[in-house]
């Protein structure tokens, strides 16, 4: 099978990582419009268009068997039109862990790190009232975090004070409880967990979406009939592509090679 998998940018490889690892049978197409990146920052009037215009050339020359919109801020957007607009492709979509993070809360403060745009979405406010009405819940939007990964991906180490200024809302302590579970809900961040972890006020469970979301794309090509083929792995496992940027620097190419992706 062939699996498309979509993001702003580089946090999509996070959940790459975790397909490839269920499906080595399959042949991925990565693709990172890093032109339109942060999609964080763009007004849904115009996100929506972009991402249904760019998904529709990949699906075009790429002819997928499943797509898998490795990005919160557009999948809380965008899926319905997606579904709508083709409608014989399925779709698996990243949205925030809210409700895993609210099951697993004991203290019942919880929080949701995404991006501006994620935040702001109805999407993201229903799951809050249908899986979290029992806790506390804080939303932080960041306009930073997605670029610190992406820099981080491309060899440049963020500042320990720029990730705490970011990450430290999350944690807050409400009526003598304190956050301890913390969704990551933007596909970049968990590329930032080793620093989250270690810079972490207090220890809280980060809860990254990846391993379920894997799993749903495996689910979804067994009912199209792709059973996991243990032969051969494909001959070119991973195609990476990036709107607007020129051929990636070798400091991201060695970063995609980490990842599986060598070309
Ligand atoms: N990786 C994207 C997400 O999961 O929301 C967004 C990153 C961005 O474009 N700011």
């Amino acid at each position: 099978p062939r699996i498309l998998v979509f993001d702003s940018g580089l946090g999509g490889l996070t959940v790459f990582v975790e397909v490839a690892r269920l499906r080595p049978d399959a042949e991925f197409v990565y693709a990172a419009d890093e032109a339109g990146f942060p999609y964080g920052a763009l007004p849904e009037s115009a996100l929506a268009p972009r991402v249904l215009s760019v998904i529709g050339r990949l699906i075009e020359t790429y002819a997928p068997d499943v797509a898998v919109i490795a990005c919160n801020t557009a999948s809380t957007l965008v899926l319905p039109h997606l579904r709508s607009a083709f409608p014989t492709l399925p779709f698996v979509g990243t949205v925030p862990a809210i409700k895993p993070a609210a099951y697993q809360s004991r203290s019942k403060v919880i929080s949701v790190l995404a991006t501006p745009g994620t935040v702001a979405r109805d999407y993201t406010h229903d799951l809050v009232r249908t899986y979290a009405a029992d806790c506390s819940v804080t939303l932080i939007g960041s306009s930073a975090l997605a670029s610190l990964a992406e820099a981080f991906m491309q060899g440049e180490a963020p500042s320990d004070k720029a990730i705490l200024r970011e990450i430290a809302p999350a944690f807050v302590e409400d009526g003598g409880q304190r956050t301890d579970s913390i969704a990551l809900a933007c596909t970049h961040y968990p590329l930032l967990i080793e620093q989250f972890e270690r810079l972490a006020p207090w220890p809280v469970t980060w809860i990254d979406p990846a391993p379920a979301i894997a799993r749903r794309t495996d689910h979804v090509l067994e009912d199209l009939g792709f059973r996991l083929d243990t032969g051969e792995p494909p001959a070119n496992p991973a195609l990476a592509l990036f709107t607007g940027a020129a051929e990636p620097g070798p400091k991201l190419r060695e970063a995609l090679r980490r990842r599986g992706i060598d070309r």
